[in-house]
């Protein structure tokens, strides 16, 4: 036992050794095991020491005062006005060149078109003046002409001579054609003047010569009658209103003419 303390003291002992050649260049006291003792006096201070590195870039500062107003900006000239009025008119130009011929008869053949057609309506015209001028009385109403010979006839005969003469029986349509008509009698001295209209093929049913139903009428009071059963055709008295007459009795005829 002695002898395992006494190796174990060794073995500590270069240990320490061992430590202290290792480290003993380094500052500071060597320490040993041994029993503490009293401290010694303090040495000088060390020199001061290198300087440190340079720190980081401070921040942004805050944004300076505003600066003093600048001078006025050179002037810079506006748009132009308005133009003025026109000057006064000048003297008329040379005449220009003759200038090139249109594209052929589009003018003259409207122009020849217009006149053929005018010339057309014309002798129509002529043509209806000439068969009034052909009959002793005629009167000229509207556009038509009433003509007549003076004759008195039957219904039937007074039609057939109306067509030969290139017209129709007389029908007043209107209340001045009614009174052209009337005024008729004077110089004719008749007391009817036969109408162009029936009631032949429906009794009471008074139509014009193309079978149509009459817009115009100036019946005398009390009438048309159909007196006796025997009164299918009508004449217009001297005062001008109309009474149903027998067809088969003569009357003044007066034909109507038109373009
Ligand atoms: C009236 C007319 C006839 C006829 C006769 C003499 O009858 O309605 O058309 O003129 O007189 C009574
Ligand atoms: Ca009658």
């Amino acid at each position: 036992m002695a002898l395992f303390s006494q190796l174990f003291t060794a073995l500590l002992l270069l240990l320490q050794l061992e430590l202290h050649l290792v480290g003993g260049s380094e500052a500071g006291a060597p320490q040993t095991l041994s029993c503490p003792s009293p401290a010694g006096v303090p040495g000088t201070p060390g020199h001061n020491g290198l300087p440190g590195r340079d720190g980081r870039d401070g921040r942004d500062g805050a944004a300076g005062p505003k600066g003093e107003k600048g001078e006025p900006g050179l002037s810079v000239q506006g748009p132009p006005g308005k133009a003025g009025p026109a000057g006064p008119l000048g003297p008329p130009g040379p005449q220009g060149p003759k200038g090139d011929a249109g594209p052929p008869g589009t003018a003259d053949n409207d122009l020849i078109k217009s006149l053929q057609s005018e010339l057309q309506s014309l002798k129509v015209r002529l043509s209806t003046m000439e068969k009034a001028a052909g009959f002793p009385i005629f009167k000229k109403v509207g556009q038509k002409y009433y003509v007549s010979n003076g004759m008195k006839a039957k219904f039937d005969r007074g039609l057939k001579f109306c067509t030969d003469a290139g017209g129709t029986m007389v029908l007043p349509r209107n209340e001045a054609e009614n009174e052209a008509l009337s005024a008729m009698h004077a110089t004719l001295g008749s007391t009817y003047i036969l109408l162009g209209t029936t009631d032949r093929e429906t009794e009471g049913h008074f139509v014009d010569l193309n079978k149509k139903p009459l817009t115009f009428t100036n019946w005398m009071p009390n009438e048309p009658n159909n007196h006796q059963g025997k009164e299918d055709c009508v004449g217009i008295y001297t005062n001008a209103e109309w009474n149903d007459l027998n067809c088969d009795s003569d009357f003044n005829v007066v034909c109507e003419l038109r373009s």
